[in-house]
Parts: structure tokens; sequence; C-alpha cells
């Protein structure tokens, strides 16, 4: 199984998805700032994945799964004991995917590509940043009830996914300092060993 990853990048999640869950995994690096993307084995990215993005999953038939979203879900599904997610059908399976579709369409969409293109006008990123803080403040909201992670005590792919976009806080200036507990949150998370081995093998140093 091999993930199609960019440093930092959204891909992240499924990285530590995966080193959390145990399951041995190829990666391959994307250099999404050329185009068209190249593979760090010099191939056409879009060949792999026509949209062009990643993280992109190759399966062990050849199949190709893509966004995120799913791919941790497939990731978490290959480890049931890893209570990376609940079983599906359960209510609690519904309510992690209630947080990946939230993480994915109101945080990682208004983040990418509001706040990392200049060219969208300070006026635009402002709003989306106005617009992040809003959907912050849910969060934070919510971690006063849930505990360590976002469902509970335990941690699950909604965190991996949450942590890889609000680690892009500081690179695009949104101010978390109203946030206690998501900070707190976000140290929690960073400091899981397999985190850190994620962003490690990506070259990364630390999240926002
Ligand atoms: N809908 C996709 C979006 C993935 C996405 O936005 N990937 C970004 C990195 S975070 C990317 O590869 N951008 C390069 C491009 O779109 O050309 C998902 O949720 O997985």
């Amino acid at each position: 199984m091999k993930l199609y990853y960019a440093t930092g990048t959204c891909s992240l999640s499924p990285h530590i998805v995966a080193l959390e869950a145990g399951i041995p995994l190829d990666i391959e690096r994307v250099d999404i700032s050329r185009k068209p993307h190249v593979t760090s084995t010099g191939r056409d990215f879009t060949k792999v994945n026509p949209n062009g993005y990643v993280p992109a999953l190759e399966l062990d038939d050849g199949s190709l799964l893509t966004e995120g979203a799913a791919i941790v879900q497939y990731l978490a599904d290959l480890r049931p004991a890893s209570k990376l997610a609940p079983a599906a059908g359960t209510g609690e399976r519904y309510q992690l995917q209630s947080w990946l579709n939230f993480v994915a369409t109101e945080l990682h969409k208004m983040y990418s590509p509001w706040l990392f293109h200049p060219e969208y006008g300070a006026q635009a990123q402002e709003v989306a940043r106005g617009k992040i803080a809003e959907r912050l403040a849910h969060v934070e909201n919510h971690l006063a009830d849930s505990g360590s992670y976002l469902m509970g005590e335990t941690f699950t792919t909604g965190d991996a996914y949450l942590f890889t976009i609000v680690g892009w806080s500081a690179f695009a200036k949104v101010d978390l300092s109203a946030f206690p507990r998501l900070r707190a949150y976000m140290e929690r998370v960073g400091s899981r060993p397999k985190v850190r081995e994620a962003m490690q093998a990506e070259g990364m140093k630390r999240a926002a």
C-alpha cells in the first residue's frame, strides 16, 4: 500500500492514521509546487490522481482511493482494534463521520485555498479567518465536554485530520489565542509518538 503525500499538507492525516494503526506503508512524495505535480520518482502525478491532489492511497490490488476522509476510515477499518474509528453502522461512527466532514468542509477548505494564496486579497482572507474562528469556537466548546479528543478519551481519525488542518494556523495567520482548550489539544496530539514519527518522516518540525 502506498500513500502519495506532500509534506505538511492534508496528507499528513492519513499518514498519522496508518502509523497509529500499525499499518506498513510505502510513501511517495509529490511536489505540488510544480506544474504538473511530479512525484519523487519523476512521475506526472496527474497520471496517478487525475485531480492532481494528495492524499491518494494506492491499494495492494492497484486501485486508488482518494479523499482524505475516506482514506482515514479505510485505514482505521483495516485495524479495528486500534479504535481509530468506531464500528461501521454505529451511532459513534456517524458522529465520527460528522466530524470528518466538518473538518473537511468547514475548516480544511476554508484554510486552503483561501489563506494560502495572497492573490485572493486581504479582504477575502479576513472573511475566511472570521469564519474559521467561528468554527474553531465550536471545537473549543466541544472539547470542554468531550475530554482529551473529539470522540472522548480515544484518539480517532477525526483527531488526525483536525490536528493536521489546525496545524496550518501559524502559517495561515489564524490566531488560536482565544482557544486554550484547542491549543492544549494541539500539544496533546502533537506529542503522540506516532504523530511525531509521521511529521518527522515528512521532514516537518512542528505544527501550529
Ligand atoms: N478533497 C480533497 C482535497 C485534498 C487537497 O486539498 N489537497 C491539497 C493539499 S492539502 C493538494 O494536494 N493541493 C494541490 C492541488 O490541488 O493541486 C481531500 O479532501 O482529500
